[in-house]
């Protein structure tokens, strides 16, 4: 089979496939063993992406909620219809009436990403949103204040390491995350053939546990009692050699005497684990000829995630493994939006302006998700939300809570692919290209690859019905909003005709000129599986954004956080705590639609480790309560989970009133963000704590 060169969408592994078609439907898909990163690999999920673009309950054309029933649209004059009630909405009430949800599949499309940023420039709301305040932002708080910009974040150099410490990540079902590495598998199973150490720090034994040389089975909620009991250990033995860049990092001494009350023996309930294993960690970290600690979801999205991004990089830093092969090592990308960035003055931001009723601080020019539904209900003047392929109402703490807040706006546009959890509740949907119908280039993942290179895959097929690509839509949106006296006026207008007559691969060709290769989008293009530009290099202090070039490694901020964790490290256990999980046939909320990937077994179970089911006195259901909501769920028995944790996979519940998804509606499973409490965040970036929530187990008929 030939097939035609494609990128698959899905996640950030970013694999290069070979198609076929026919008759405009995808037929058949393969790993593209040309692709210099995925050489051939893809998981069970590449086929999915042309099962949604035939969907029968895909969205083709856009709809508006009239007295309670939809009714069909045509596109003709309708991004004008919308902008301008947006601007009648912000003109009564103000720009920042109008929020914005960017989801996660907006990242994983250049012309959705630019038109998103496009768009919420436009509106120049402060009421901004998007996944990332339910994954990475605590890293990116940390790159801001360490590095001076915060999408300068470090990469796991997995290729090239002798010892891999992975902190609440499981990249064999993930396919890794904030690290661009195709075929996890491969990659970890290499590194244990050279001779590399693979320890993996998980409350369960994960699928990458399974096949680590370590499993340590940490308290949820204790990694930063972990990272500091090493980092201890390490200062105690005199082993803190950050090497090359110690003349480049302001403030080792007063981070290393910062560390004293944290002995192994002092952290170790915290943690969960032995001091003596928080010794061995840490020697067995610093012994090897080159390490990386890579923290991920589990590691951020919990109570303590801000110090843990922080430590992780103060490990890496300290022990001489950032900016080195085998280390933490900085993406090279050719187009380059973290030089571009900065170019703008635009290196990232904290706590420039409040959320309204708890005050939680922007970071980014983003305000933390959680705090979207508590404003609306405190009457915050917020009246319209605009949700961009994002489905908070599943993936955001207290779903239900959100839905209830959303129903109450003026005005709720969706610009998604489905009638889900969220768009059920907009005035309008309006649905995109997907897929092989839209070209593909990686501006953000190109950022985070373990190695240099470019690659772009032209649309294969044309969008159904005349579908709009997300960019030709947000950007109608925008001109639609500006058009109407909406908005941020005349500045805004000139970067919205500016960057339209471009179109985002012109914005891309730009980026690709300007960029350190000093390629063009036709050299890239020229290549159909893509340029390599091999391995990462040594990029400090060059790269530093910060004043000097120096690396903030101590300011007030850590001051104040360390201070804070050692007032509460003694802090009694909770009894039991739900954790989450993903599953390799899904991603996220959103291909629970897809048939093929839903067979088998039920899999939206609760892994509970005997003890604790026997404690409880569970039979094959449970249920599960928390202060904000209960679910029932089929329980799986498992000795691989530490005891006083239960697991549930995120992403499911797809049972509630109006959705339209006829083969996720019919295996709904439950959703674990009824359970979670909005109110937890980790303190630094008012990132959802969606790990560690106390919950209650009973028995459920
Ligand atoms: N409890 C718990 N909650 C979690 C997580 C967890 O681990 N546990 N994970 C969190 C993480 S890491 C993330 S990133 C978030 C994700 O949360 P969100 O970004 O809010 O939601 P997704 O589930 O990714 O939904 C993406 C939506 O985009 C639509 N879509 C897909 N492709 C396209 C496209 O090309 N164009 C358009 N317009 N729409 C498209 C889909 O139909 C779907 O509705 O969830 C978070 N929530
Ligand atoms: N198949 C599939 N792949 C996906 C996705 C998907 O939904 N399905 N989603 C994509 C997205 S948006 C993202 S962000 C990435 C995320 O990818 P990863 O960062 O690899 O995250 P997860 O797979 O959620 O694994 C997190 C692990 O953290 C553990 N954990 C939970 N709490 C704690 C804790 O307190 N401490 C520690 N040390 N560990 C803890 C969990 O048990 C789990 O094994 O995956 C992406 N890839
Ligand atoms: S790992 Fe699977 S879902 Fe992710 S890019 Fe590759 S084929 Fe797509
Ligand atoms: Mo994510």
């Amino acid at each position: 089979m030939a097939g035609l060169p494609a990128v698959c969408p899905l996640c950030e592994a970013a694999c290069g496939l070979l198609v076929e078609l026919a008759d405009g439907r995808v037929t058949g898909v393969r790993g593209d063993p040309d692709d210099p990163m995925s050489q051939g690999y893809l998981c069970p999920k590449a086929t999915a992406v042309g099962d949604v673009m035939a969907d029968p309950d895909r969205l083709r054309a856009p709809r508006q909620r009239q007295g309670g029933a939809w009714v069909e649209r045509s596109w003709a004059g309708l991004t004008e219809e919308v902008g301008a009630r947006l601007a009648s909405i912000q003109k009564a009430h103000g720009r920042s009436s109008v929020a914005m949800y960017l989801g996660n599949p907006v990242v994983h499309d250049h012309g959705a990403l630019l038109g998103g940023v496009l768009l919420r420039k436009a509106l120049g709301t402060r009421h901004a949103y998007s996944a990332t305040s339910l994954d990475q932002l605590p890293h990116m708080r940390v790159a801001y204040e360490l590095f001076g910009h915060q999408l300068l974040l470090p990469v796991p150099d997995v290729d090239r390491t002798d010892h891999l410490l992975v902190i609440g990540a499981n990249p064999l079902v993930s396919n890794g995350s904030l690290a661009t590495a195709p075929d996890m598998r491969r990659r970890l199973r290499a590194l244990r053939e050279r001779g590399g150490r693979l320890v993996v720090v998980d409350p369960r034994r994960s699928e990458t546990a399974a096949v680590a040389d370590q499993w340590v089975a940490v308290r949820p909620g204790g990694d930063a009692a972990l990272l500091l009991g090493m980092l201890w250990t390490l200062a105690e033995d005199g082993a803190l050699r950050p090497g090359r860049l110690a003349a480049a990092t302001e403030g080792i001494e007063a981070f290393t005497a910062a560390l004293r009350p944290f002995s192994p023996e002092r952290v170790a309930g915290a943690a969960g684990v032995e001091a003596e294993t928080l010794r061995q960690l840490a020697r067995s970290f610093a012994a090897a000829p080159s390490a990386v600690c890579y923290p991920r979801m589990g590691a951020c999205t919990q109570a303590e995630g801000g110090l843990v991004a922080y430590l992780a990089v103060a490990l890496n830093l300290l022990t001489g493994n950032l900016d080195r092969a085998g280390g933490a090592m900085f993406g090279d990308p050719p187009a380059d939006l973290v030089g571009l960035g900065s170019l703008l003055g635009q290196g990232g931001s904290a706590g420039r302006y409040r959320s309204a009723a708890r005050g939680l601080p922007e970071v980014g020019g983003e305000l933390p998700i959680v705090t979207l539904a508590e404003d609306i209900e405190a009457g915050a003047p917020i009246k319209a939300l605009i949700c961009v392929a994002g489905n908070p109402v599943s993936s955001a703490p207290q779903g239900d809570r959100l839905a209830r807040a959303i129903e109450k706006l003026e005005l709720v546009v969706s610009v998604d692919l489905y009638c889900n959890e969220t768009s059920r509740l907009a005035h309008y949907i309006l649905p995109t290209a997907f897929g092989f119908e839209k070209p593909h280039y990686d501006l953000a993942f190109s950022a985070l690859a373990l190695r240099s290179g470019a690659r772009y895959a032209p649309a294969l097929v044309p969008p159904p019905a005349g579908l709009p690509s997300d960019w030709s839509l947000l950007t109608g949106l925008a001109r639609g909003l500006l058009q109407a006296g909406g908005g941020k006026g005349l500045g805004a207008r000139a970067a919205l005709e500016g960057a339209c007559a471009l179109g985002p691969d012109g914005i891309v060709d730009l980026m690709l000129r300007l960029g350190p290769r000093r390629t063009s989008l036709r050299a890239v293009r020229a290549a159909a599986h893509g340029l390599d530009y091999g391995p990462l290099r040594e990029r400090l202090p060059a790269r530093l954004f910060t004043p000097g070039r120096q690396i903030r490694l101590w300011s007030p901020l850590w001051e104040g956080a360390l201070a804070d964790y050692a007032g509460r490290i003694d802090a009694p256990a909770e009894p039991l705590v739900l954790v989450g999980r993903r599953r390799l046939a899904s991603n996220n909320s959103w291909l629970h639609n897809v048939a093929r990937l839903r067979r088998g077994p039920d899999r939206c179970t609760l892994i509970v480790h005997p003890e604790d089911a026997d404690r409880a006195g569970l039979g094959a259901r449970a249920r599960v309560e928390s202060p904000v909501g209960a679910v029932e769920v089929p329980v799986e028995r498992s000795v691989d989970i530490r005891p006083g944790v239960v697991s549930l996979p995120h992403g499911y519940g797809q049972g509630l009133p109006g959705v339209q998804l006829s083969v996720a509606a019919a295996q709904p499973g439950a959703n674990i963000n009824h359970l979670i409490e909005a109110a937890r965040v980790e303190p630094i970036s008012g990132t959802a704590a969606l790990s560690g929530q106390p919950v209650r187990l009973l028995p459920a008929p």
